[in-house]
């Protein structure tokens, strides 16, 4: 990309779009071909201190609207994105090395769909009031405050528009830090909001990295509530930073999730469905199945056929249409992918595909960063890659001889985020599910979403949850007035 088509972003910060203080910048990479594509503002305390202030000033009238006032605002929003669609889609694609048709049909629809679905859920809250035989309680539910969204790389808009609708709608004012890997669609974001005319400082994003953007955001005094979705460790940054303020705190944090395929599993029909659960976005999704646990008694049947599909899915240019699978978010990222494939070997593995560079790459994406779909046999439910997330395309595969069996490997590890169960006994697989540690488990489907839903993971995958009322109680201070009858 030459120094003229290079994309540049600014802050957004009380409705004005602005450099950050220190007049720092981060490069910004494009995946699929290793080129630089944008710079973005290194921000640092100041300019979150700035942010702050004018989400603080825009609080009192941001917070007097009604919340049908507010709801509309949403669907103002939702029509703006709606509007741009298809450039959230190319952004997204270009900003991830993801592929164009996953960008439209799950980023761009599913950010879009965040705004509508939380404007039109809260006309469905009912207002709640307990009688006594004295006296009525009506429960308010009043915003928090200053909202700090933290973001990360794999569903960049999609996962900020999931904090940013309910905040809003709730009340709050809300300053935003998306991942320094993908700040584009959240600079479109600010576009549409700016473009449609949020008032100034109800809505705020401040570009840069964790350390000298995000930290500072995660212990400011003014800040009343953290909504974070990244890694583990990470993760555990952010609660201490918070705790000392008594912030209101959720966590979306990593997965190492189980697929368990029973003996009566239908896994001819099933196996698009199993293949996406474990390699959609490059398995970059915390709820990507990394581990399947396949019954015994169809082991060999079952690797055969995943193995098959796989090798066959397509992987590479992520403008086509017909292309499966992208490039991964970083060179970083998938140099600790390839160093847990060598973990892999190291510990007896056996790599039944991919492990390196997808086979005949074409040469414009020769300095990407790619790694071929990679499924390993052998390992022990309790190895390192078993046990440990990826979050990449790698799949490890394991035996069971019932389901207790199952139970016990799918809960070995310290992670809860998901999992899913196949099996053409539905109501067994109910069961099965509710023995799983996670905080969600699918029945013979994968990340089949309703919004309404409790969403979030238990153990190292999170505290919290959000969706539907769980966002509208996060993202709100419930107060009780109970009122005494004459
Ligand atoms: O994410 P980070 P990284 C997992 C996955 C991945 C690992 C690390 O296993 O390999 O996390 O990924 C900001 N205070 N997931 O390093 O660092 C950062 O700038 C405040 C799972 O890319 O967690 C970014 O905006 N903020 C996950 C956001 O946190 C800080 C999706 C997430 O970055 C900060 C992504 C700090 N001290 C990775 N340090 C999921 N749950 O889906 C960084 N940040």
């Amino acid at each position: 990309m030459t120094e003229s088509n290079l994309i540049t972003l600014n802050n957004y910060i009380e409705g004005k779009f602005q450099n950050s203080k220190c007049n720092h910048w981060i490069d910004n990479y494009s995946p699929a071909t290793g080129d630089l594509i944008a710079r973005i503002p290194c921000s640092s305390t100041e300019d979150i201190d700035d942010a702050v202030t004018a989400a603080t000033n825009a609080f009192n009238g941001w917070s007097s609207l009604s919340i049908e006032e507010r709801a509309d605002w949403l669907i103002r929003i939702a029509d703006g994105l709606e509007s741009r669609k298809e450039e959230i889609a190319q952004l997204e694609s270009l900003d991830t090395g993801k592929p164009i048709s996953l960008a439209r049909g799950v980023d761009a629809a599913r950010s879009i769909a965040n705004f509508r679905f939380f404007a039109n859920h809260i006309l469905d809250h009912e207002q709640q009031i307990f009688e006594m035989s004295d006296a009525t309680n009506r429960v308010l539910y009043k915003p928090v405050g200053i909202a700090g969204l933290i973001t990360p790389w794999n569903l960049p808009l999609y996962l900020l528009s999931w904090k940013v609708a309910p905040a809003l709608l709730m009340g709050n004012t809300v300053v935003a830090k998306p991942s320094e890997l993908t700040p584009l669609t959240a600079n479109l974001l600010a576009e549409v909001m700016d473009e449609i005319g949020v008032p100034p400082g109800v809505f705020n994003i401040v570009h840069g990295n964790g350390i000298d953007a995000g930290a500072p955001l995660t212990s400011h005094p003014k800040v009343n509530l953290i909504s974070f979705t990244g890694g583990t460790a990470t993760g555990r940054e952010v609660a201490k930073a918070a705790s000392s303020g008594f912030k209101k705190l959720s966590l979306e944090l990593g997965g190492k999730n189980a697929t368990i395929i029973r003996h009566d599993a239908d896994i001819i029909s099933k196996m698009p469905e199993i293949v996406r659960a474990s390699f959609m976005n490059q398995g970059q999704v915390c709820l990507c199945g990394s581990r399947i646990l396949i019954h015994e008694t169809i082991y060999d049947e079952f690797v055969e056929s995943f193995v098959n599909t796989v090798t066959n899915m397509s992987v590479g240019d992520p403008s086509d249409e017909a292309t499966d699978l992208g490039a991964l978010i970083s060179a970083a990222h998938r140099d600790k992918i390839l160093s847990y494939i060598q973990i892999a070997k190291e510990e007896g593995g056996v790599i039944l595909c991919g492990g390196g560079m997808p086979l005949n790459h074409p040469t414009q994406f020769k300095d990407g960063f790619w790694i071929a779909p990679t499924v390993i046999d052998g390992l022990k439910p309790d190895s390192i890659c078993a046990m440990e997330e990826i979050f990449g395309p790698v799949v490890t595969l394991h035996p069971f001889s019932n389901d207790d069996e199952a139970v016990e490997i799918a809960n070995m590890t310290d992670y809860g985020l998901a999992g899913s169960i196949w099996t053409a006994d539905s109501d067994a697989g109910s069961e099965l599910a509710e023995r799983i540690d996670s905080g969600m488990v699918w029945v013979n489907c994968w990340l089949h979403r309703d919004l309404r839903v409790p969403f979030g993971g238990v153990k190292n995958s999170g505290v919290g949850r959000e969706g539907g009322d769980w966002s509208i109680g996060f993202f709100s201070e419930a107060v009780n007035i109970c009122v005494k009858h004459n």
